[in-house]
């Protein structure tokens, strides 16, 4: 868009490029231009470079007609996009240099760019993880999406308390998306259904009639694979009203109609629902899924259409993953476009359906299940609800046929049970696979959550590990550690992770050991100045970095931990000669907006922060920093800088984890329960690398299914935990007042307000959490066994790329085959 370059990636020319860039944009020079105006002309030299390879991969997958997945996700949280396309296209070491010519720092530049933050947390930086992957191995994929306007809140710390500020993303203006106009599609709502037997066929034809309809415009975002000229596409859909209003409309008395048509339009993609793992079950956010699916669909049929004429063969061309629940109305409505518009019969449509989705499931969280109420489901989708209805029907007499007389399997497998359209049912009766991500979480959804499906269609179920990208998580996130792993054992493990594993024979070479913990103390320094700037607190780089970044969510136990920071200050406080090595504790966690009890537990961590940092007898010993806005690109300073990663969520509750896999690459050592992919990790690392505690999952599930456990008994028979728990209530953390952390406490101990108090088992875990703290603590003062555990962990890392993770989704599941691109300048 800014003008025909000279496309060679050479030093001299990208510097005039970004000259020019400015002066076209913002009539500036280079000296007078902002550094927002600065990144924008350097992004815009960036794209123009990528667009020829962009071309050119459209051009040889065209040629190959080589089959492609669509990854269907509500969630893709991309993080900043600059470095990482710099990264991926080998050129993040001269861009610094050709800036550092115009004194101009890239550090500074990449700031400028706002985090596109579409997504929570684990399920949608996944998605992210995956593209990365994708285009790196030279696979065919296209991300779909919503392109909202506003994404994943902004967090603000006041008085200790979180509050959460509109994240105005597109403010300035996203130099790397390319919006597709002639590509729009319509996609209706509401409205009655009618049908006609069509004259020449005698099939039934049906009619929408009476809708609301809402134009989709595709943008798409260049996802750049490593070193490879591969550039997939993100295909992110932005709503606009079809009829705009006009006077003429106003004319013909449409006036509220048109306005309709344009709020309905602006609400669709406003904004990103703020929860994580926790259905709400909000007509908007049933309109937002079915608005992206719909036009997505229609998108990708009609990109199939114009090469191949027989539909039918659809399977055979494209694969539509559905990352978790949110995207299965994609099943219903591939059936209508099949059925109601490219004229196949049921079982046709059924045919190319089943063989074309697959499913991933990233919970058994009881409250993220999906079910919405069946008369908002048909109000919305009244053509939709049809096929649901009528997929269930067949299904239901399959159970009935194979199970005579239990009716209970139906009631536990039906799709349509208790006026609700249950989704994930859905999911795996009309999917060819079924995916858990991680083995433990695999195996308790097929033999817990999902066992009669297990038992019906075992051959659906599979797991797949999940992994991260060692592109952004270490290559841009920990750049002295990369170039010294490039150092010991060359680059390979840039695309090839399972080579890092080379590094284990140094695990008993002092020099490198040395040289690995000098890096670590190096990623701290950097990250106490961004606490110094951010937090106004002073930090000591020698002390332990203890950190848990992750959504804030009563499973995943910030409160065992906060807990036990509280129970050391007691310590601490009471025994001063004792001794303990300094200590600072790390969280960053966003609360969904509504979830009164995450945010009490922010505000009681920062609470105890204050009193904590603020007494000077305990001599700094201990330190509790919350992290104001927790996001991709401040997670890359912090896994860099961390020494320990607590992963302690009760067992069997987090589906796999994803952060515990980018600390260990990046060296730290995980303090964690026996859940999701801590168990790979532990396999991979070994014990003595780890430090693990608490109930299995089978104990906690055990307990769940029988009963047995009281937490009040534990309360009454260790007065340490009791005090700390009393401290809740007494006024310590809270000015005296003693009902600021009432909920916190009686969510342990009252019974009265949960079915079970201690949901989580925090008091069950807490001496053996205190334990495995000791044992870290003691470790760390050997510094000799300290970096050999670190080491280890970043050498033992390479099971946990998100590159394995594609390579066995396309063995398995997808059966895609590699496409070459060659340069496109
Ligand atoms: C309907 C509301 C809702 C929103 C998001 C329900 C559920 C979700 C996600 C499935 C929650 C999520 O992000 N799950 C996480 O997925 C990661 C990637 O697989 C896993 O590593 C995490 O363990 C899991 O919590």
């Amino acid at each position: 868009m800014i003008l025909a370059y000279s496309k060679r990636f050479e030093k001299e020319a990208f510097k005039e490029m970004v000259k020019d860039n400015v002066k076209i944009l913002y009539r500036k020079t280079i000296e007078e231009a902002t550094s927002q105006q600065i990144f924008q002309a350097v992004s815009y030299a960036v794209k123009d470079i990528i667009i020829d390879d962009w071309l050119a991969t459209q051009e040889e997958c065209r040629k190959k007609d080589a089959k492609m997945v669509y990854y269907m996700s509500m969630e893709f949280l991309m993080g900043r996009a600059l470095g990482n396309n710099l990264i991926n296209m080998m050129s993040y070491k001269e861009v610094r240099e050709a800036l550092e010519d115009m004194n101009i720092d890239l550090n500074v530049i990449e700031d400028q760019e706002p985090d596109p933050a579409l997504g929570n947390g684990g399920l949608g930086r996944l998605a992210a993880c995956f593209l990365d992957s994708l285009s790196t191995l030279n696979y065919h994929a296209y991300g779909c999406g919503i392109r909202y306007r506003y994404g994943m809140f902004k967090q603000k710390i006041e008085n200790g308390y979180q509050v959460e500020t509109p994240d105005e993303w597109l403010k300035e203006g996203n130099p790397f998306e390319i919006r597709r106009e002639e590509y729009a599609k319509e996609v209706r709502f509401g409205g009655d259904i009618r049908f006609e037997k069509d004259p020449e066929t005698g099939k039934d034809i049906f009619i929408q009639e009476n809708y609301e309809s809402v134009r989709a415009i595709p943008y798409d975002m260049p996802i750049v694979g490593y070193g490879n000229h591969v550039v997939n596409t993100l295909r992110i859909w932005d709503a606009e009203a079809i009829t705009n209003f006009s006077l003429a409309s106003f004319d013909r008395g449409d006036y509220h109609k048109a306005v309709e048509q344009e709020n309905l339009a602006k609400m669709i993609v406003d904004v990103l629902y703020p929860n994580d793992n926790h259905y709400a079950g909000k007509e908007l956010r049933l309109k937002q899924q079915y608005f992206f699916i719909s036009a997505s669909l229609q998108a990708m049929i009609a990109k199939y259409k114009k090469h191949h004429d027989d539909i039918r063969k659809l399977p055979e061309k494209v694969v539509i993953q559905m990352n978790d629940t949110h995207p299965t109305v994609a099943i219903p409505e591939l059936m209508r476009l099949l059925i109601d518009v490219e004229g196949l019969d049921w079982d046709e449509a059924w045919d190319v359906t089943t063989k074309t989705c697959a499913y991933t499931n990233h919970t058994i969280m009881a409250e993220a299940l999906e079910k919405w109420p069946v008369d908002l489901f048909s109000r919305l989708l009244p053509r939709i609800y049809q096929i649901v209805q009528e997929i269930d029907r067949r299904f239901v007499s399959e159970v009935r046929a194979k199970y005579p007389g239990n009716e209970e399997k139906v009631k536990k497998m039906a799709i349509l049970w208790d006026s609700q359209v249950h989704m994930a049912r859905m999911a795996i009766i009309s999917g060819f696979s079924v995916n858990g991500v991680a083995k433990l979480h695999t195996e308790i959804l097929k033999h817990q959550e999902l066992k009669d499906f297990y038992e019906m269609m075992p051959q659906k179920f599979n797991n797949k590990t999940n992994g991260i990208t060692q592109r952004r998580f270490l290559l841009h996130g920990n750049p002295l550690l990369a170039d010294w792993i490039t150092g010991r054992i060359g680059d390979g493990w840039i695309t090839d992770l399972s080579k890092i594993g080379n590094l284990k024979v140094l695990v008993n070479d002092e020099q490198a050991r040395r040289e690995f913990m000098q890096i670590k103390y190096q990623n701290k320094v950097r990250l106490a100045a961004y606490i110094k700037e951010h937090n106004d607190i002073e930090v000591d780089s020698e002390s332990i970095f203890d950190v848990q970044v992750k959504r804030l969510h009563e499973y995943k136990r910030q409160l065992l931990n906060i807990l036990h920071i509280m129970y050391l200050y007691n310590q601490i406080k009471e025994h001063p000669e004792m001794s303990f090595y300094p200590r600072t504790f790390i969280f960053g966690a966003k609360a969904a907006a509504g979830y009164q009890r995450a945010k009490e537990t922010i505000k009681l961590i920062n609470s105890v922060a204050e009193v904590v940092n603020n007494d000077r007898s305990i001599n700094g010993k201990l330190k509790i920093v919350f992290i104001e806005d927790y996001r991709v690109s401040n997670a890359e300073l912090i896994f860099a800088a961390a020494d320990v990663s607590e992963q302690i969520s009760t067992a069997s509750k987090e589906a796999s984890g994803t952060s515990n896999m980018k600390f260990m690459l990046n060296g730290v050592p995980t303090l964690g329960t026996m859940d999701g992919a801590n168990v790979e990790i532990v396999e991979e690392v070994g014990e003595k690398n780890a430090f693990i505690f608490g109930l299995s999952s089978e104990e906690v599930i055990n307990y769940e299914n029988n009963g047995g456990y009281n937490p009040v008994d534990i309360y009454f028979n260790d007065w340490e935990l009791k005090r700390v728990i009393d401290q809740l209530t007494d006024g310590t953390y809270s000015d005296g007042d003693h009902n600021m952390y009432r909920n916190l406490y009686n969510s342990l101990l009252n019974t009265q307000c949960t079915n079970r108090a201690d949901t989580y088992f925090i008091l069950k875990d807490f001496r053996s959490y205190a334990e495995a703290q000791k044992k870290v603590e003691e470790a760390y003062r050997d510094d000799h066994r300290w970096s050999k555990i670190a080491l280890m962990n970043t050498a033992c890392s390479g099971k946990f790329t998100s590159d394995r993770t594609i390579e066995e989704y396309v063995e398995d599941i997808w059966k895609l085959e590699k496409v070459a691109v060659p340069s496109g300048q």
